[in-house]
C-alpha cells in the first residue's frame, strides 16, 4: 500500500516536472523569436538632417569641390560609426566625352557574415536641370534633394541604428557615384544613350569591391523623400525579382504602408537596379517614385532647380527607412 502510495507520488512528480520543462522550453522559444523580430526604431529626423546635410555642400556634381566634400563626408560617417567602409575609385566617359572621376563607397555590417542583402541608392546629383521650366536652367547643376540624396539619408540613419544594434545577417549599403550624368535632354534619345546612365553601378556590377561579391537580394531606392510619394511595382525589378517585390510590399503593408507601397504598375526605369541584375546577378529591385500623372512618370520636380529641401517628407523617408529596417532585421 505504502509502496503503491509512493510511486503514484513518484509518477505524479514526474508529469508535473515534465510539465514545467514543456513550458521552460516554450518561454525559452518565445523569447527567441522575440529576440530575431526585434527591430530597431527608424528616426526620420535624423534621416532627414542627413539629406539636408548633402543639400548643404551643394550640388553634388563629379568633378567638384563639393562632391569631393561630401565623399569625405560620408566615408567619416561610417568609419565614426565603427562600419568598414570602402571606397571605390574608377574612370568613366561621359556622354559628351568627359573623363569622369568616381567613386562609389561601400559600408559593410557585420562584414564577416555570410548571408547579407545589399541596400543602395546614388549619391552624386545631376548637372542640369534640363527638365526646368525655365530654360535658362537647363545647364545649372540642382540641389537633388529627393534625386540623390533622400535615398541616401535613409541609407545613413540604417547604417546608424544598424551600427546600435547589428541585425542577424550582413548588410552592404553602397552608394554609387555617376548615376545622373547621363546625357542631356537636349539630346535626342538614341539606343545607347541609357547606357549613359549609371556609370557608377555599371562599374561596380562588373568588378565589385570584393572579387565574387554575392548578396541574397538587393534594393535600390530612388527618389524616395518627396511629399506624397508613392510608389507601384518597377516592370525590371518585377522581370527580374519578383520574390523581393513581393516580400518588400507585404512587409510594407504589414506596418501599415499601404498607401505608398502600391500593389499597382510602376512602369520601367533603366537605373542601377538593372546593371547589378545584369551583370551582378544579383536580384534587385528599386523602389522609385512613380507618378502616372507627370509626362517623365517621375516626381513632379525631377531635374528641376525645384528638387530641393521644401520637397521633402519626412513621413515618406520614414515609410520607406522602416520598411527596410523591417525587412532586414526580419531576414
Ligand atoms: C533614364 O532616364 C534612362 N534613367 C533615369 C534614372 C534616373 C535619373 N534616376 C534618377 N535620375
Ligand atoms: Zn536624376
Amino acid at each position: 500500500m505504502r509502496i503503491k502510495f509512493l510511486s503514484i507520488a513518484i509518477m505524479l512528480l514526474l508529469i508535473a516536472s515534465c510539465g514545467d520543462n514543456e513550458q521552460q522550453t516554450a518561454k525559452v522559444h518565445r523569447k527567441a523569436e522575440v529576440k530575431k523580430v526585434f527591430v530597431p526604431q527608424f528616426n526620420a529626423d535624423s534621416a532627414y538632417k542627413y539629406v539636408a546635410e548633402q543639400v548643404a555642400f551643394g550640388p553634388r556634381v563629379p568633378g567638384t569641390d563639393a562632391h569631393k566634400q561630401c565623399a569625405t563626408y560620408f566615408v567619416n560617417f561610417f568609419e565614426n560609426l565603427n562600419i568598414k567602409v570602402y571606397q571605390q575609385d574608377f574612370k568613366a566617359r561621359s556622354f559628351d566625352g568627359k573623363t569622369l572621376e568616381g567613386k562609389n563607397i561601400i559600408a559593410a555590417i557585420n562584414p564577416d557574415a555570410e548571408k547579407r542583402i545589399l541596400l543602395s541608392a546614388h549619391w552624386d546629383s545631376r548637372p542640369f536641370a534640363d527638365h526646368d521650366a525655365d530654360e535658362s536652367k537647363h545647364y545649372t547643376p540642382i540641389d537633388g534633394a529627393n534625386d540623390g540624396a533622400s535615398g541616401v539619408g535613409v541609407l545613413m540613419e540604417i547604417a546608424r541604428q544598424m551600427s546600435i544594434s547589428k541585425p542577424n545577417i550582413g548588410v552592404d549599403i553602397i552608394l554609387f557615384d555617376l548615376e545622373d550624368y547621363g546625357q542631356h535632354a537636349s539630346i535626342e534619345r538614341s539606343a545607347n544613350g541609357e547606357e549613359t546612365w549609371c556609370l557608377g553601378s555599371q562599374h561596380w556590377a562588373k568588378d565589385p569591391h570584393i572579387a565574387g561579391y554575392d548578396a541574397q537580394f538587393g534594393i535600390l531606392l530612388d527618389m524616395i523623400g518627396a511629399e506624397g510619394a508613392t510608389f507601384g511595382h518597377e516592370y525590371y525589378s518585377n522581370q527580374y525579382a519578383p520574390g523581393v517585390i513581393a516580400k518588400v510590399w507585404r512587409i510594407a503593408k504589414s506596418i501599415g504602408y499601404g498607401d505608398v507601397f502600391k500593389d499597382e504598375n510602376g512602369g520601367g526605369v533603366l537605373d542601377d537596379h538593372v546593371f547589378i541584375n545584369k551583370y551582378a546577378y544579383i536580384p534587385t529591385i528599386d523602389i522609385i517614385h512613380h507618378s502616372p500623372s507627370t509626362t517623365s512618370g517621375f516626381f513632379e520636380h525631377w531635374h528641376t532647380m525645384e528638387d530641393n529641401m521644401d520637397k521633402i517628407s519626412k513621413y515618406s523617408l520614414n515609410a520607406v527607412g522602416e520598411t527596410l529596417m523591417h525587412v532586414a532585421y526580419k531576414e
